[in-house]
């Protein structure tokens, strides 16, 4: 296999931690929303443990912000999300599919509600922005949709709890998972949530100070250095392990939310008015013809750059691999499929072929854990 590396350039853009990151040894990146992404800091595996078991300090300044403000806020955003969100509070934050009126994943963000007439939509890659202005622009919404200056920092880990006590006192513990509140650091405040991309717990900062953000960072790392903090990133085998989706990877804008284990953010029978009510009601009626599953194939390595046929014993093609790698807890892949209906049964036994050797797994529950 050839080595490359991804050319900078203004359109992909670097974050204000990059050069930080650089030095201390990021060996790639991934573009998310058109930015540099770490995807790693030396094996995903080694990344893994550390994380599972200490802190880390992640440059995910791609999940970038949408925000939606105005008069016509709330009624935009609940207009492109089939989840219900008339009974949402300030100082909260819910993971929303973004639908198009045939129903359609156009994203899968964490919307955080900063106030009644303001929003910031945390976007997975896939250009909202563009998606939301048209909508504004054809219903005649009076909003001012644009992407602020936002940088997130997750911090990710078991010992993040402490870490973050440290540098913003006890009542950042104090919390709720999917709660935020605004704290201070050398007199700037910065809207932190208790989130991330991983189940070992944590938190993100919505970086809106740069400046205020790189003093921050360089003291994460040294408040950490007696809890082993790292610089990392977002890991395919733990998200995997906790069912974490992925969008561009694993759902995309040709699967609707029913078929992406979402029936619980698919609130059609509510009051709300969203684009693409109508149709999830005739899905929903009709029942999903495919079903993202888990499935766990009998192999310690694969590699998954593009989907995946997956066959039956019988060889018929029956769905697609679209994520997978090993997993240490399971001793084994453990990968997201698309499955045709009626193959998505966790009894089903499954086959796919990598350079020209065939592997047998199952069919399993999302989460793996
Ligand atoms: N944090 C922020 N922005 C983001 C992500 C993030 N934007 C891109 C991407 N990640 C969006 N996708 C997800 C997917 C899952 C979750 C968050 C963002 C997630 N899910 C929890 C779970 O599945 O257990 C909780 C879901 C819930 O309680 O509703 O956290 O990570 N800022």
């Amino acid at each position: 296999m050839s080595n490359f590396v991804i050319a900078k350039s203004r359109r992909v853009r670097s974050t204000p931690y990059t050069s930080r990151i650089e030095m201390q040894g990021v060996t790639s990146y991934t573009v998310y929303n058109h930015m540099l992404l770490p995807a790693s800091f030396g094996t995903v595996e080694e990344n893994y443990f550390h994380l599972k078991e200490h802190v880390q300090v992640w440059d995910v300044a791609g999940e970038r912000q949408v925000e939606i403000k105005g008069k016509d806020a709330a009624e935009l955003v609940q207009m492109i999300t089939c989840r219900d969100l008339s009974k949402s509070k300030v100082g909260r934050c819910y993971y929303c599919p973004i639908i198009d009126d045939k129903g359609g994943l156009i994203n899968d963000p964490v919307i955080l509600k900063l106030a009644e007439d303001r929003w910031w939509i945390s976007i997975a890659d896939s250009d909202v922005k563009l998606f939301a202005k048209g909508i504004a622009i054809g219903k005649n919404f009076q909003v001012e949709i644009f992407e602020p200056d936002v940088n997130i920092l997750a911090i990710q880990g078991p010992k993040s709890f402490k870490l973050m006590e440290e540098i913003f006192g006890k009542e950042i513990s104090d919390m709720k998972f999917f709660g935020f509140d605004y704290f201070e650091f050398e007199g700037v405040k910065h809207l932190i949530a208790r989130s991330g991309w991983s189940k070992q717990g944590g938190y993100e900062i919505y970086v809106e100070d740069r400046k205020s953000g790189l003093a921050l960072y360089d003291k994460l790392f040294e408040v950490g250095k007696k809890y082993d903090v790292k610089p990392g990133c977002p890991n395919l085998i733990e998200r995997l392990e906790s069912g974490l989706l992925s969008y561009g990877n694993d759902i995309d804008i040709d699967d609707n939310p029913l078929e992406c284990g979402f029936d619980k953010l698919v609130n059609t029978d509510s009051e709300v008015e969203f684009l693409g009510k109508e149709a999830l009601k005739k899905i929903k009626s009709e029942g999903i013809k495919k079903k993202l599953m888990g499935v766990k194939i009998d192999t310690n390595a694969i590699s998954v750059t593009k989907s995946i046929s997956i066959f039956d014993e019988n060889n018929n093609e029956i769905g697609e691999l679209r994520s997978g790698g090993y997993s240490p807890h399971f001793k084994k892949v453990i990968g997201i499929a698309m499955l045709k209906k009626p193959y998505w049964e966790t009894s089903q036994n499954i086959k796919i072929s990598i350079n020209n050797k065939i592997f047998n797994g199952k069919v399993c529950d999302l989460p793996f854990i």
